[in-house]
């Protein structure tokens, strides 16, 4: 395969492992703990890095590595890295890039579990941790610290969609304080809609269980970069600091997924537009929240910064009680209620009380994560089978 393929090329071929004399098409799984060393000699040199080859899969096997080569390609990073879950993922790179004393700076709409890793977690090990609204440069600006060591959001944010500058807050970072990392999120995005690194990022992180695997069967996390930070990510963060070991066969999985990540985003971009679009339109709903729409405070900055579409998922607020809002989403037939996100199923869920009931009402607050926002991840199926269960279900409540 050339250096210079197209996304979709790359998203199939990088990482092609030769297999001598048997030459399969898909990558075996190579379901194994550890790897045999033809002498004493040799196993000794793989563990001082003077020969290269596989020891244990903790610290590498060959269905991961080929999963970390293909993100590091779609990313344009110098290296990439699995783990065994998205919060295995922040987990194993914060870990690495701070230690006590270090001050991490991060807007204040996470992941519920990031949040509470960040303000639960690492507060307890002396990481003074600051979170301010990152759509707001000069809030940035005002909270930096001469100990900031890390810069890390998401875009667009969970759940509220808020779209985050890369460029600008890359660009304050590093002419401020050379030494921090600037850390972004890019599982709402993905490679194919957004590369952080070419706008100045220093490393992304993935859920890899959401678009990249994108079939809903796995838990898996990724991370790019460069090429050291990576190596100790590795070998220090993943193997001696959370162990978050992914396992083979998942790899296996993920790299069947990212075959078809380009297809997969385009649709639910298509499907997304449209069902925010329907939503807009609806008298039952009182606010949308869909990057793509002209109406998002922020559409200029995401068209700048999103290439091929807006993302698959829609978040909006009805015009009705707490109650209403929960007979609505207790009515849909084809819409499923379930967190998680980039699968193909259409799933609904309410962050307040799900996947960001770690935050107090007073942080919801602050982060602009309204208690009665619902979110969709917007599926692969019919836009219009999709919009007529929302539809029916919005009429309902109307009577
Ligand atoms: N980062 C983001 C932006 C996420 O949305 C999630 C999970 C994670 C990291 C953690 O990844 P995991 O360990 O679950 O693979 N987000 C979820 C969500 O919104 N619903 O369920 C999980």
């Amino acid at each position: 395969m050339e250096k210079n393929s197209g996304f979709a090329t790359q998203q199939i071929h990088v990482g092609k492992l030769e297999i001598p004399g048997i030459a399969p098409l898909a990558t075996p799984i190579f379901q194994t703990s550890t790897f045999e060393f033809a002498t004493t000699e040799q196993g000794a040199k793989r563990f001082a890095l003077e020969e290269p080859g596989y020891i244990y899969t903790r610290l590498g096997n060959p269905n991961i590595t080929k999963i970390g080569q293909k993100l590091a390609a779609l990313e344009h990073a110098e290296a990439g890295m699995a783990m065994s879950s998205g919060m295995g993922a922040v987990t194993t790179v914060l870990w690495t890039a701070l230690k006590a004393g270090d001050h991490l700076l991060a807007d204040d709409a996470l992941y519920g579990c990031t949040f509470s890793f960040f303000t639960h977690g690492l507060t307890r090990y002396g990481v003074e941790v600051t979170l301010v609204d990152f759509s707001d440069i000069e809030k940035v600006r005002e909270a930096i610290r001469p100990n900031t060591k890390v810069f890390y959001f998401e875009t667009p944010t969970n759940p509220n969609l808020k779209i985050i500058d890369i460029e600008a807050v890359a660009k304050l970072a590093h002419e401020t304080c050379p030494e921090a990392k600037v850390i972004v999120d890019n599982t709402f995005a993905t490679p194919y809609l957004q590369r952080p690194l070419d706008l100045g990022a220093d490393v992304v992180i993935h859920s890899a269980t959401k678009y990249l695997n994108g079939h809903g069967d796995v838990i898996a996390g990724m991370a790019a970069g460069k090429a050291d930070f990576i190596q100790e990510c590795t070998l220090f963060g993943l193997k001696d600091m959370t162990g978050a070991v992914l396992g083979p066969f998942e790899a296996y999985l993920i790299d069947r997924g990212l075959k078809t990540l380009d297809i997969r985003v385009k649709k639910h971009c298509e499907n997304a537009m449209k069902v925010a679009k329907f939503l807009e339109g609806h008298p039952m709903v009182k606010r949308v929240i869909y990057p793509g729409l002209e109406s998002h405070p922020r559409h200029d900055v995401a068209k700048k910064q999103m290439r091929n579409g807006f993302g698959g998922i829609v978040t909006f607020e009805l015009n009705a009680t707490r109650e209403e809002s929960a007979e609505f989403t207790n009515s849909l037939k084809l819409c499923t209620i379930a967190v998680s996100l980039g699968d193909a199923e259409t799933l609904i869920e309410h962050p307040a009380t799900m996947t960001h009931s770690t935050y107090t009402p007073e942080a919801l607050e602050e982060a602009g994560i309204g208690v009665s926002m619902l979110r969709i991840s917007v599926g692969l199926e019919d836009a219009e089978d999709i919009i007529a269960d929302l539809d029916t279900c919005l009429n309902a409540l109307k009577k």
